[in-house]
């Protein structure tokens, strides 16, 4: 990597390519962002060719810098980088096809679409958090590996917008409190939004914004590169974060529109992008690189191929290659399948019930002693969520070592920054907070169903059964709007038997995030029998049958005991049913039709119960059904009396079930 100060006239014709490409693509696609990519590409351009460690050719690179563009409104700068430096999967003929169905250059970057996005932004906020993430699994892999096998930073784009999110409070704090020294935040400075100037909404002092956080803060001129350059070095050997305010001229060179909100979005239109040609002097048709241009941004590219193969020596010789390995590849021992059936065992066995939240402190006991790459965690719930194992230590700004991070009240910054480490990959981040909550937390949620992040939301106190402190604790439509996410696994066991299934399911599902949903009141253990098969792996099963029986009960979590109650009551009046237990309706869907027509009773009448809104039940009643639930918000007072006072009780499902008999 250069050290010396680089030539501003070298920068500003390596960053033209990128403002011709991104201006190129929107023009093409007739919509899309320039004012970002055009502001920030000097910026980009100093920080790509002599700050971050990258290897186009091996863009998995375990010890390769995160670049983050948080905001993914600019994506065009990022897919010109990743283009430019030499990235195989970014073609030109990509650029071409910006924003068009099928693309790797889809509107905002999209995790998984193309290598060198580490992770998809867009909604504001996220990705300055997501980072925090990255950073934090830098930090613990470094305690346990050493510098030899990781030591890269994670650098930012953040925009105006970025900052103002509330988002970026939790998260700039948390990396302030961690000392997150390889976290380098580059603010895209430039006092425009798409309303107008920031001075419309804002007027925080963003030095001591930061700095109050335990930030060191810095400013340049973000079309100065020698500039830049200090800054950049400046930040290199910083004890704690940076952020690096870089003051830039929004849509930098667009003829009449840059410095204005008029440059953030939408295709100039030909008049103005054959003016911007002219005023930087680029007189070069659209989407052409000139040869000895295109060869200097190869050569950026290139220099991470030294870095690369000296780190794969350092990794040779360490003595860890294979454990490194192992945990970069998410690797589980089968050890930790193993003791969760003996586990599940040991429940059967000793008949042991209570609430789900604690049964699954006993299935991570089990996790975090086998496997090395969970990291908990819990926004200032621990004790309720039971989040933390005796096994586990935590993590401090001065020892990243330990497993577990008190994310402070940050359901949101948690929820993203788990995120970031689950795409940092070498840990497994699971995180608590009450089920309530999960609003807080939710736009983060989604985007991990959404880039398919491995990433574990536990979220206790599921119903109206965490009774005294009300409706504002009580989820209500959260299962529903959670279901609701595509990709998403919503588990909800019943039991401790299932809690372990379900817990060994959200491992053993790379490709999907999950979110535990548990309870704070007690449970009843519903299995009588021990099973080495994961019977939750199906979403759906029958729990108990009943050849001939008219009707069937459906329920989750807390209310399968009490649709086994219920069961217990109609045999006591002749009355037989089957009760299924539907832990996970998305793995549930995934089944064979005649699997699911099966379990839920072909023919039967069916009662669904579940202490939550019926939205979505409907698909499971058929013709004769009804649902006991909730119809509204809850209501403070113990437990038992809050389930009896919405009629969410064993004798009420008998009435209902002999309503729908008759
Ligand atoms: C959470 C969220 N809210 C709103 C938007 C829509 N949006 C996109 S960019 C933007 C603000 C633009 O200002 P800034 O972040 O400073 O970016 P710049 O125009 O300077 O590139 C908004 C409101 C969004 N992408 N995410
Ligand atoms: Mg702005």
């Amino acid at each position: 990597m250069p050290q010396t100060t680089p030539d501003q006239a070298h920068i500003r014709n390596l960053a033209n390519a990128i403002r011709f490409l991104a201006l190129d693509a929107v023009q093409a696609a007739k919509s899309g962002h320039p004012g970002l990519p055009l502001g920030m590409a000097d910026v980009a351009t100093v920080l790509f060719s002599h700050f971050l460690k990258f290897n186009p050719a091996e863009p998995h690179w375990p010890d390769r810098d995160r670049f983050v563009l948080s905001a993914g409104h600019g994506s065009m700068l990022l897919y010109a980088l990743l283009h430019l430096t030499g990235y195989p999967q970014m073609t030109l003929d990509e650029l071409k096809h910006f924003r068009k169905v099928g693309s790797r250059t889809a509107g905002h970057p999209e995790y998984g679409h193309a290598d060198g996005i580490e992770t998809t932004t867009g909604p504001l906020g996220q990705g300055i958090a997501n980072a925090v993430g990255m950073a934090m699994a830098e930090r613990h892999l470094n305690a346990r590996f050493g510098s030899d096998l990781v030591d890269h930073k994670t650098y930012v784009i953040a925009s105006d917008g970025d900052l103002e999110e509330g988002i970026s409070h939790e998260a700039i704090s948390l990396a302030g409190h961690y000392k997150l020294k390889n976290l380098i935040v580059l603010w895209d400075d430039n006092s425009i939004t798409i309303d107008g100037a920031t001075s419309l909404s804002t007027s925080v002092n963003m030095d001591q914004r930061f700095q109050s956080a335990g930030w060191l803060t810095d400013n340049c001129n973000g079309h100065d590169a020698a500039d830049v350059f200090r800054a950049l070095t400046a930040a290199q050997k910083a004890d704690r974060p940076v952020m690096i305010a870089c003051r830039t001229v929004i849509g930098f060179g667009m003829t009449g529109r840059e410095g204005t909100q008029k440059a953030h979005s939408d295709a100039p239109g030909e008049e103005v992008v054959a003016a911007t040609r002219k005023q930087l002097g680029w007189n070069y048709p659209p989407f052409v690189i000139p040869d000895d241009l295109m060869n200097q941004w190869r050569a950026t590219g290139a220099q991470g191929e030294r870095p690369f193969a000296d780190w794969n020596a350092r990794k040779a010789a360490s003595g860890q290659a294979r454990e490194f390995d192992d945990a970069m590849g998410g690797l589980l021992p089968p050890s930790l399948a193993q003791g969760l059936v003996a586990l599940k065992q040991k429940i059967v066995a000793d008949k042991t019930d209570g609430a789900t939240r604690k049964l699954s402190e006993k299935a991570l006991d089990v996790i975090n002693a086998e496997t090395k790459l969970t990291i908990g965690g819990s926004a200032d719930l621990t004790p309720s969520n039971n989040t933390k194992t005796k096994n586990i230590e935590p993590i401090t700004p001065e020892d990243f070592s330990g497993r577990y991070l008190h994310y402070g009240i940050r359901e949101h910054g948690m929820a993203a920054a788990m995120n970031g480490m689950a795409l940092h990959g070498g840990v497994i981040p699971y995180g608590g907070t009450f089920m309530v909550f999960s609003d807080y937390c939710r736009p983060s949620i989604r985007l991990a169903a959404l880039m398919g992040a491995h990433t574990i939301f536990v979220m206790t106190h599921d119903s109206i059964g965490v009774g005294e402190d009300g409706p504002t604790h009580q989820p209500v439509e959260h299962l529903a709007a959670l279901r609701a996410i595509p990709n998403l696994l919503v588990m909800r066991p019943a039991d401790g038997v299932e809690t372990a299934e379900c817990w060994q399911i959200a491992m053993a599902s790379p490709a999907n995030p999950t979110v535990m949903a548990l309870s704070r009141q007690d449970t009843v253990l519903g299995r009588d029998s021990h099973t080495a098969d994961n019977l939750c792996a199906r979403g759906g099963y029958v729990l108990r049958e009943a050849p001939g029986a008219k009707l069937t009960l459906l329920a989750t979590g807390t209310e399968v005991g009490l649709a086994l109650k219920a069961r217990e009551l109609l045999k006591a009046e002749g009355i037989e049913s089957r009760v299924v237990s539907l832990p996970c309706w998305a793995l549930f869907e995934k089944q064979p039709l005649e699997y699911r027509q099966m379990v839920l009773g072909p023919g039967t009448a069916r009662l669904a119960i579940e202490a939550g809104c019926p939205l979505g039940w409907d698909r499971y009643l058929g013709e004769k059904g009804a649902f006991l639930g909730m119809h509204g918000f809850g209501s403070s007072g113990p437990a038992k009396d809050v389930y009896a006072h919405f009629g969410i009780t064993a004798e009420h499902a008998v009435q209902m079930a002999k309503d729908l008999l008759k």
